[in-house]
């Protein structure tokens, strides 16, 4: 009998729009900038395409379409930011590289899975 890594009973797949802005980069503060990013959680990876919205036309993978950057969420922390944003429904994501990011969506439900996703990802990977 043994216990299986919870990432390997429940791997994270998602994907979907969302607003995002980096407001750290490497411990650095850097100016807002929201985008509307197509964007994929993938095992411990978050990643962020580059463009516009959903096209139907975004693949993962074909060589147009490289990420436009990639989050390791191993050792990564997420909480609400009610005060960093005048928007509302902003996530707040810090990773161990010292990148904050705010992630933002209108619609409640939505976020909340995405609050739900990325908070079950980094506990999956918090025995690394
Ligand atoms: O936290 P801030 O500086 O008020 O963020 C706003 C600015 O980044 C603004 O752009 P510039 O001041 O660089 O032109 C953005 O357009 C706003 O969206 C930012 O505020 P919110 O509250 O939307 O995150």
């Amino acid at each position: 009998f043994f216990l299986l890594p919870k990432r390997l009973l429940q791997p994270s797949e998602k994907c979907g729009v969302l607003n995002v802005t980096k407001i750290t980069e490497n411990g650095k503060k850097v100016r807002k900038n929201w985008t509307s990013s197509w964007t994929v959680l993938h095992g411990s990876s978050l990643l962020f395409a580059k463009g516009q919205g959903g096209g139907t036309s975004w693949k993962f993978g074909s060589s147009q379409s490289k990420p436009e950057f990639t989050v390791d969420l191993r050792g990564a922390s997420i909480e609400w930011a009610k005060q960093k944003s005048s928007k509302k429904n902003v996530i707040e994501l810090k990773t161990r590289q010292g990148t904050e990011l705010l992630i933002q969506l209108e619609h409640e439900t939505s976020i909340n899975e995405w609050y739900k996703a990325l908070s079950e990802t980094i506990s999956a990977w918090e025995s690394d």
